[in-house]
């Protein structure tokens, strides 16, 4: 895993199928489109831009189509990726990529742990769901515990079970179906909601969490960054935005702490819908965003410089 530092595979994911507003798709092009290659380059980083994930547009597919060919390409293209020996970079796009994103990373890793970073759970069940939405449920279809709970999409065959409830931390929860949350208490789910963080503050959180997951310090992690995890003052551009999020300095801390692990081989970002509310919104978002992938990828508040820096000297 640590042959990844330093190397960035970026994959966009212009998923919009897993919910009703169809902005979503245009996600990973205001984020490259706001320079995101250049920043990541800038900061010394090895990066490649893998291109688009091949997602079938609504109107082109039978519904009972759907759900197939999308996590599937996602899984293939993040395993390509990954094989690379660079690290992988999914830029949503709707949270229901997440479901190939991470089934994909089992493909090419054994053994990855989850930090799930978002205001909800995504683990309904299609049978828990109300909004029938399946970016609240991707978690279902990855549990290997909740398969006896769940039933099988058609379309989801390709895509296995490939983690258990332990390898799973929340970070920034607060909008809970009551499903999921008694999904959370039967299968002890590590969840440090927001009340968490406001109790514990956000160094405490992230150590636990870190420790939880990996105490040895070895497993590959998967980092499922939902935007809405932030405050929506941070991220007006959201399809499902609720009050009271991280801020901005808790987010990037989350992800300064998980590069700094050098275990991190797979980050999405997720849920950026740059059609919702007026430009100056896009850009707050846009920027948002950026900032917080370039902390995963090495970039700390505190000030870096590459590997090759030369001091000067008269
Ligand atoms: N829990 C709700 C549902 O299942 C909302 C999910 N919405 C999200 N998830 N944005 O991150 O539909
Ligand atoms: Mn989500
Ligand atoms: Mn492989
Ligand atoms: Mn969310």
């Amino acid at each position: 895993q640590h042959s990844r530092e330093g190397k960035v595979g970026v994959l966009g994911c212009p998923m919009y199928h897993g919910q009703t507003k169809p902005g979503t798709k245009e996600g990973p092009a205001a984020l490259r489109d706001a320079g995101l290659l250049e920043m990541l380059k800038d900061q010394g980083l090895d990066v490649k831009d893998f291109g688009d994930v091949n997602i079938p547009c609504l109107e082109e597919v039978p519904l009972s189509d759907l759900s197939v060919k999308n996590p599937k390409n996602i899984a293939t293209d993040v395993h390509k990726v990954l094989d690379s020996g660079r690290a992988c970079l999914v830029l949503g796009g709707d949270h229901s990529l997440a479901i190939g994103s991470i089934y994909g990373h089992s493909l090419a890793e054994l053994d990855q742990v989850v930090v799930w970073v978002d205001a909800h759970a995504d683990i309904n069940t299609p049978l828990t769901s109300t909004s029938g939405n399946i970016h609240g449920m991707p978690l279902s279809f990855l549990v290997h515990e909740l398969q006896p709970y769940t039933c099988k999409l058609p379309g989801f065959e390709s895509i296995k079970p490939c983690i258990s409830a332990k390898d799973i931390v929340y970070i920034g929860l607060r909008s809970v179906d009551p499903g999921e949350r008694y999904i959370i208490e039967k299968f002890g789910i590590q969840s440090f909601s927001i009340s968490e963080v406001d109790k514990l503050g956000i160094k405490e959180v992230v150590e636990k969490a870190i420790n939880y997951l990996d105490p040895e310090g070895k497993r590959p992690i998967h980092l499922s960054f939902d935007v809405d995890a932030l405050d929506p003052s941070l991220i007006p551009c959201t399809g499902t935005p609720v009050l009271g999020g991280l801020s901005f300095r808790e987010g990037n801390y989350i992800c300064e702490e998980l590069a700094a692990t050098g275990r991190l081989s797979c980050v999405d970002i997720v849920e950026v819908n740059p059609t919702l509310g007026n430009e100056r919104d896009k850009e707050i978002t846009v920027n948002a965003a950026l900032q917080i992938i370039t902390r995963c990828f090495g970039n700390r508040r505190q000030g870096i410089y590459p590997k090759d820096y030369i001091f000067p000297c008269p």
